[in-house]
C-alpha cells in the first residue's frame, strides 16, 4: 500500500490508523507546500487535491474516513472495527461519517472562529458535537468501551488536531479520552 502523505497535515490521521493495524506500506511524500496534491498525476487518486490518499493494488481510497474504513476491513484480525452484523456495526458507521460529516466542520469553525446559527447547512456547532461525543464515550475508556476502533482514530484526532492548533476541549471528559489516545504507543503525530 501507498500512502500519499504530508506529515504537517490530515495524513497523520490515515497513518494513526495504518500503524494501529501494522500495516506494511510506503509512504508517498506529496507536500502541500510544493503543491503536489494538485498534479494531474495526484488528481487520478484523489479528484479533490488533498491529503491523504490510499493506494493498495487497483484500489484508491481517499478521504481519512473512508482510509480507516477500508483498512479496518482489510486486517480483520486487529478488530478495528466491529464486524458486518454485529450489533455495534450500525453505531460504529454512524460514527465514521458522524466525525467528518459532523465534528471536522464543527471544529473547523471553532478554530477558524466562523460562527453560524443555520442549523440548515447540516452540521452542528463543536459545543453540541462535544455533548454527543460525551454521551457516545459513556464511561469510556474507548468508543466501544475497552475496544479501541477505528472510530476512536476518527473521533480523537479531530480533537489532537483542535489540541495541536491550540484548541481546548474544556471538556475533562474529553480531555481525559484524548491524553488516553496520545498516550497509545502508536498514537497520533504530528510533523
Ligand atoms: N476530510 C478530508 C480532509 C482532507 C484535507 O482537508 N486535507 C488538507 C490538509 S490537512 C489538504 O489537503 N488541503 C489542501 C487543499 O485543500 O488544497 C479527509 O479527512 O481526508
Amino acid at each position: 500500500m501507498k500512502l500519499y502523505f504530508d506529515p504537517q497535515s490530515r495524513s497523520q490521521v490515515a497513518k494513526w490508523m495504518l500503524d494501529e493495524a501494522g500495516a506494511d506500506y510506503e509512504i508517498v511524500p506529496t507536500l502541500l507546500r510544493d503543491k503536489a496534491h494538485k498534479r494531474p498525476e495526484f488528481l487520478k487518486i484523489n479528484p479533490a487535491g488533498k491529503v491523504p490518499a490510499l493506494v493498495d493494488g487497483h484500489t484508491r481510497v481517499f478521504e481519512n474516513a473512508a482510509i480507516c474504513m477500508y483498512v479496518a476491513e482489510k486486517f480483520p484480525q486487529k478488530q478495528l472495527a466491529p464486524p458486518p452484523g454485529s450489533p455495534d456495526r450500525g453505531r460504529y458507521l454512524s460514527l465514521m461519517v458522524y466525525s467528518t460529516a459532523q465534528l471536522e466542520p464543527a471544529m473547523g469553525d471553532s478554530l477558524l472562529k466562523i460562527q453560524s446559527k443555520n442549523s440548515a447547512r447540516g452540521w452542528t456547532n463543536f459545543e453540541q458535537a462535544k455533548d454527543a461525543v460525551e454521551r457516545e464515550l459513556g464511561a469510556g475508556p474507548y468508543l466501544f468501551g475497552t475496544r479501541f476502533t477505528a472510530a476512536d482514530v476518527m473521533i480523537g484526532s479531530m480533537f489532537i488536531w483542535h489540541r495541536a492548533f491550540g484548541g481546548r476541549s474544556n471538556r475533562p471528559k474529553i480531555d481525559a479520552y484524548i491524553d488516553r489516545l496520545q498516550a497509545r504507543p502508536k498514537g497520533m503525530k504530528f510533523g
